[in-house]
């Protein structure tokens, strides 16, 4: 079968029960620097108050939520705010390096060492069987861990995304890995991941 980004110049990570691509140092029309500072700036950041079996916690990181569809997760409610004009040249950006359209975007800022994100699967009904997320980073390198769910003996693959990274999660890698942004354990400044997703009318 014809891969999807056959032509993208993203590289397939050879991960098993997963497709996972990874590009550094894309092409964005801009520095990156200015990105990161302007989205920061503009963004309606909010820190999210989530349930986990029934305990309410605060989200260790801020996040936004902008297209056209509603999105839930970890029982909350997001409802979108409309894109803006830099959000709509970077989503255009993506989706013509990989040749994938998308509706939607959920911004996460991590503003120091102490934010991350806990292992999960974006696997959400809205989101489809096996949902393409295309996910763009800014800002401080970060480790982003994927865990099998299921198969023990394959160890935690560990990606350094940089400035400038594009990574794609595609196929049955939602239904068979875990990801996730380990805490830093040293001191680092502020980074921020567009993810873009299709989400569904349902
Ligand atoms: O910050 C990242 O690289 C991961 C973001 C992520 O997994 C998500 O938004 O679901
Ligand atoms: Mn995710």
């Amino acid at each position: 079968m014809k891969d999807l980004f056959e032509n993208s110049g993203l590289e397939r990570l050879p991960i098993d029960d997963a497709e996972v691509l990874l590009q550094r140092g894309i092409d964005l029309g801009k520095p990156y620097a200015l990105l990161i500072d302007k989205l920061i700036e503009v963004t309606s950041w909010r820190q999210q108050e989530i349930k986990i079996y029934g305990k309410k916690y605060l989200q260790p990181r801020l996040s936004a939520w902008y297209g056209n569809e509603a999105y839930s997760y970890s029982g909350i409610l997001l409802k979108p705010r409309p894109w803006t004009k830099a959000l709509l040249e970077l989503k255009h950006r993506v989706e013509s390096i990989i040749g994938h359209q998308f509706n939607s975007v959920l911004l996460n800022y991590y503003r120091d060492q102490n934010d991350s994100m806990g292992m999960h699967s974006d696997d959400e009904s809205e989101l489809g069987k096996q949902p393409v997320i295309a996910s763009l980073s800014l800002g401080e390198e970060r480790s982003f861990l994927l865990r099998h769910k299921y198969r023990k003996d394959i160890k935690t693959i560990k990606l350094l995304l940089s400035s400038g990274s594009l990574l794609v999660m595609k196929g049955d890698t939602q239904s068979y890995w875990r990801h996730g942004i380990a805490k830093a354990s040293k001191p680092c400044g502020p980074r921020v991941n567009l993810t873009f997703r299709n989400i569904r009318r349902i």
